[in-house]
């Protein structure tokens, strides 16, 4: 159910607060240390953050994904590693407990996601199942009231805090593709499971991704989430609206971009002009702010349908698809309009640069969404 008007603009007003007075200002120390201060974690779990999708019954916000993705603008204002840190929780970690969970699966887990107590991370991609997650060879096989787990997850975000794992296995080895695959929670305790070291990354220096290791992991058989075959479809579920959380924040990143270079070509001088009376930068500078506005629209469009039990396969892949690379337009014309500023690591423009290049990867890289979007449109799918 959706918040009435004040208590939405109530809260995205604190969620803009936050991001400026408490985010902001350490951004430049975060990725230097290539980590967030427990400090701030704590604050981001004061503020519901970790719980802004997870129903009201258990603890979280409950949001709609209209209101998840306003969020999602505003939490784009700061560095996107901040978001990182519970973007798990609220997205592709818990959503398939949400989504296909049993009640007593829900009552153990879900509380102490919404409050930050438990970390989630999605376990799908293996190191030779990136885009083609069908083919996941990681094996969890039936042993009477358990199923083993054996194999390895790559690149899992939040996988060095994690306290449970939503993990995509193979339950029918003889079955090929989508079909053998079944999903599960697992948590980090059982023994067996093992996870590696942050890897070093291009941007984002504080959100990490590990390497997840799984060996003879004694799972109980009423830790699986849906049917067993039923783990691809999950996954896909949940990527359909992880996708568009995506969307908002590239959104975000992009309106931030553009202030910072409205204000930066409003106060630099060049030929005894500001940069910003420049027919040049002016067209810059209406070319992003052209794009953001298309991607925002996008994005609240299919967030509205979604929320109107629309299926949005289509719209998701388009918003983050157009939202992805709009951000990275954005971010390149802001290292332009900066210049030789813009390069070196004083005003954050090439940090943003580095940060939103991820986005056109993860949770389906731009080739991905393509792929999705125009079989979708041979299926009759229409806007
Ligand atoms: N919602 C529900 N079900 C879906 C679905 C969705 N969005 N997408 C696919 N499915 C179902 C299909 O209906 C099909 O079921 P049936 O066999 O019963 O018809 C099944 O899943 C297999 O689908 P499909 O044949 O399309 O699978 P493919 O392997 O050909 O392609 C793609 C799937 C490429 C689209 C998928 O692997 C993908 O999205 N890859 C990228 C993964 C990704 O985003 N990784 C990022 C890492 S997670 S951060």
């Amino acid at each position: 159910m959706a918040y009435d008007a004040e208590t939405r603009a109530q809260l995205i007003a604190g969620v803009r607060r936050f991001v400026e007075e408490r985010l902001r200002p350490i951004e430049a120390e975060v990725a230097e240390a290539d980590a967030v201060p427990e400090w701030a974690l704590k604050e981001m779990a004061a503020l519901g953050l970790y719980g802004l999708s997870i129903p009201q019954e258990f603890g979280g916000l409950g949001l709609t994904m209209e209101e998840e993705c306003l969020v999602g603008f505003e939490l784009g204002r700061c560095s996107p590693a901040f978001r990182s840190a519970f973007g798990t929780n609220v997205g592709i970690g818990s959503q398939g407990l949400v989504m296909f969970g049993t009640d007593e699966q829900k009552a153990k887990y879900l509380p102490g996601i919404a409050s930050g107590a438990i970390v989630t991370s999605f376990a799908l991609t293996e190191p030779e199942a990136g885009s083609d997650s069908a083919a996941v060879r990681t094996q969890a096989l039936r042993d009477g009231d358990v199923y083993v787990l054996n194999g390895a997850k790559r690149y899992i975000t939040n996988a060095n805090r994690a306290g449970l794992f939503t993990v995509m296995a193979r339950t029918d080895p003889d079955v090929k593709g989508g079909a053998g695959v079944s999903a599960f929670l697992v948590p980090r305790e059982l023994k067996g499971v093992s996870v590696g070291k942050p890897e070093k990354k291009m941007g984002q220096q504080g959100a990490h991704i590990c390497d997840v290791h799984f060996d003879d992991v004694r799972v109980p058989a009423e830790n699986r989430l849906g049917e067993e075959g039923e783990g691809f479809k999950v996954a896909m579920r949940v990527l359909d609206r992880g996708r568009l959380h995506i969307a908002s924040v590239c959104c975000g990143v992009a309106e931030r971009l553009i202030e910072d270079c409205v204000k930066y070509a409003g106060e630099r001088k060049q030929f005894g002009q500001a940069l910003a009376s420049f027919q040049m930068i002016q067209a810059m500078l209406a070319d992003s702010r052209t794009e953001a506005y298309a991607a925002r629209s996008m994005v609240l469009d299919a967030a509205k349908r979604r929320d109107a039990g629309e299926n949005v396969t289509m719209h998701a892949s388009c918003a983050k698809l157009y939202a992805s690379e709009m951000v990275g337009r954005v971010a390149d014309r802001a290292v332009q309009i900066f210049g030789g500023a813009g390069y070196t690591a004083d005003h954050g423009v090439e940090r943003l640069y580095r940060d939103v290049r991820i986005f056109r990867i993860y949770e389906g890289t731009s080739e991905i969404q393509r792929l999705v979007i125009a079989r979708e449109m041979m299926r009759g799918g229409s806007i």
